[in-house]
């Protein structure tokens, strides 16, 4: 069951997401579109990783839940493992989206807490472990990371993920 929600789930989204941006760049004749078509970019290749990026997740003395670093740098056409480390005692998640995908997906996570997602771009992790998420971004403009566990993200689990135009066309 939890398998269908999240597939259900996905095609909500990307759904939505297209017509909110109106993109039709990308995805067309593709199995996978869904995730092709995400403004935030594509699942990337782990043969093709350009920089590794370490992200740690926890919880602070007086209550707040953050990553640290808070905010991300990275050039369109890069394609970066994202290095997460959760240093917290509860789980966490780590989600890369635009801002409308997080707020579908945070408003998803309220309604059904039990949900679980799998998609290339997010990775959940218990307390003490390590994961990663290799992603290339495709497009420019800012974007977001995330954790959607019901509660964490209104208690500072959000940053900012700038893409930067490239010079080059690569
Ligand atoms: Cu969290």
């Amino acid at each position: 069951m939890k398998k269908l929600l999240t597939f259900a789930a996905g095609l909500v989204f990307a759904s939505g997401m297209a017509h909110a941006a109106g993109q039709h760049a990308g995805g067309h004749g593709n199995s996978d579109g869904h995730h092709a078509m995400m403004a935030v970019g594509e699942p990337g290749e782990a043969g093709k990783v350009s920089r590794n990026v370490d992200v740690v997740m926890r919880e602070t003395d007086d209550g707040e839940m953050i990553f640290e670093p808070s905010a991300l740098d990275v050039r369109q056409g890069e394609t970066i493992r994202f290095r997460v480390h959760n240093r917290g005692e509860l789980e966490h998640e780590f989600v890369l989206d635009d801002h409308h995908g997080v707020m579908e997906h945070k408003a998803l996570m309220e309604r059904f807490p039990e949900m679980e997602h799998d998609d290339p771009n997010s990775v959940r992790l218990d307390s003490g472990k390590r994961g990663e998420v290799i992603w290339k971004f495709t497009n420019s403009g800012t974007f977001e990371f995330a954790c959607l566990i019901p509660g964490h993200y209104d208690s500072g689990m959000k940053g900012e993920l700038t893409v930067t135009e490239s010079q080059a066309n690569n």
